[in-house]
């Protein structure tokens, strides 16, 4: 009954869309780096994030929202492809995979070529929207300014200067706060440039569609004083679970294998097959490769504490921003704002992304619609659903390729709790292991498979109504569960 019920509002749905499509509406899609959910609208009470959680109240907020692979290049290519990591056969942020992947998939038409092409849409963006250095020209109906460069490992050399210059990532410093304005950094700039650019919107005759991508809170976590201002954690902000889930396997948590090449340009010798406590001090090479983080060993409280004050800062300095440029934009405009994965701040004794956890792959979400009622929503979602989500949203029709669904049925009914499952994925050591993850309502299952072998290496069951820290993995406890879980999450991920 609920399914037909669901169908029925479906079609009315998309017949007043369709109705709607000769004036088609603008639509602003808003990409944060690195964001986990920590927001005020999703209860964190913690951060200052007064302009998206505005934009939350008029939207739909996804408290079940999950990214496909917990690392940027991979997560933005998926989200702009509408393909799954497997399909899309990219993992590492190498720009030749990139080029590889298009000759490999020409008819995968990314969600801006199609808005331009099939939608009538006039495309542009700024910033991060896929990795940087990445780009599809032919994305674009203008070339995206300031682009994909690598502004990435910005820092402020001189307050004497007008504005942040670029640095090697080996000399950033891993937090700074420098008692500048806003548009002394990269994000203040960038927002400037796409108001600019909307102030003059009215002489482009075509509907929009303007993405625009911000880097913070990715490292280094800079941001202006101010935003450093709001905040002064005290022991309740640390990690409720600081050490790896009781018996989960080390390539579970272990985040720092892809930099064993870089910690060698360190001088440093990082094992590559480490057991549990190597693993434990070793975690967080991302993080570790900035300066003012020790490369190995514990991250003292008085750092851990700081580098949350720092993050939290860079989220609220990014919330600003995005204040002035809805405030542009006006309430009648459809904006989606999504992150491309979650991140761990000591969780799991991880820093970082690049994990299955649900820290690393829940990702704020929200889609506000002026035609739809704002509201939450516990259905799992997942970014692969955005491009079908936004087809719908232009009135175009939705190119085959597609792996994920709409989100139009659970936008007009936020209460319905879909039965669904939110898939994610992430390769270790390399790509020898790639462990395949399945969340549902109650458990997250992750299923690690060796490639040369196609042997299964490893499981983990975690219990969300029980362990929402996932703390303690259940694999081998109860040989049913096992039994349903893993030939569920096998046939979701197409493995057998
Ligand atoms: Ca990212």
């Amino acid at each position: 009954m609920l399914m037909m019920n669901r169908v029925l509002l479906f079609t009315f749905l998309v017949s007043s869309f369709s109705a709607m499509a000769a004036e088609k509406p603008d639509i602003v899609m808003i990409a944060i780096d690195d964001l986990r959910p920590m927001l005020g609208c999703y209860g964190d009470d913690r951060v200052s994030t007064p302009n998206i959680d505005k934009l939350a109240a008029r939207g739909v907020v996804f408290e079940r929202a999950y990214c496909q692979y917990a690392k940027c290049g991979t997560s933005r290519l998926s989200l702009m492809t509408g393909l799954r990591p497997n399909a899309v056969n990219v993992f590492s942020n190498n720009e030749k995979d990139v080029i590889r992947f298009r000759e490999a998939r020409p008819e995968a038409v990314s969600m801006a070529q199609w808005l331009k092409n099939e939608g009538g849409y006039h495309t542009q963006s700024w910033g991060k929207i896929y990795h940087d250095g990445w780009d599809d020209p032919a994305d674009w109906s203008v070339p995206s300014s300031p682009g994909r460069e690598r502004e990435m490992w910005e820092v402020v050399d001189s307050k004497e200067k007008s504005e942040s210059i670029i640095a090697e990532r080996w000399e950033c410093p891993v937090m700074q706060n420098p008692d500048v304005a806003d548009d002394f950094l990269f994000a203040g700039r960038m927002t400037s440039s796409v108001i600019e650019t909307l102030k003059t919107s009215d002489s482009i005759k075509k509907p929009l569609f303007v993405a625009v991508g911000f880097r913070r809170p990715h490292l280094p976590f800079v941001a202006p004083k101010k935003y450093f201002d709001l905040y002064q954690p005290d022991e309740t902000w640390l990690a409720k679970n600081p050490l790896p889930a009781k018996k989960s396997p080390v390539m579970a948590w272990f985040n720092s294998d892809g930099y064993v090449g870089g910690a060698k340009r360190q001088g440093l010798t990082m094992p590559t097959r480490p057991n549990r406590e190597e693993a434990i001090a070793w975690n967080g090479f991302e993080m570790r490769s900035y300066q003012g983080v020790p490369p190995e060993g514990e991250i003292s409280t008085k750092l851990q504490l700081e580098l949350l004050h720092a993050y939290a800062a860079c989220v609220s300095y990014v919330d600003a921003q995005i204040g002035r440029l809805l405030a542009e934009v006006g309430e009648d405009t459809i904006v989606i704002l999504w992150s491309d994965h979650g991140w761990h701040l000591g969780e799991q004794s991880a820093w970082g992304k690049m994990t299955n956890f649900e820290i690393a792959t829940r990702v704020p979400m929200i889609v506000a619609h002026p035609q739809l009622k704002p509201g939450r929503t516990k259905a799992l979602a997942e970014l692969v659903d955005l491009y079908p989500t936004i087809c719908d949203f232009a009135a175009v029709e939705k190119p085959k390729h597609l792996q994920g669904e709409s989100l139009l049925p659970v936008l007009e009914s936020p209460q319905a709790l879909a039965n669904g499952v939110a898939l994610s994925q992430y390769a270790r050591f390399g790509t020898k292991f790639m462990g395949y993850a399945m969340r549902t309502v109650r458990y997250r299952t992750v299923v690690w498979i060796e490639k040369k072998s196609n042997k299964q290496v490893g499981v983990e069951i975690y219990d969300h109504e029980n362990d929402p820290q996932e703390m303690q993995n259940l694999a081998g406890s109860d040989a049913a569960l096992d039994q349903k879980l893993v030939a569920a999450t096998r046939e979701q991920h197409g493995l057998d």
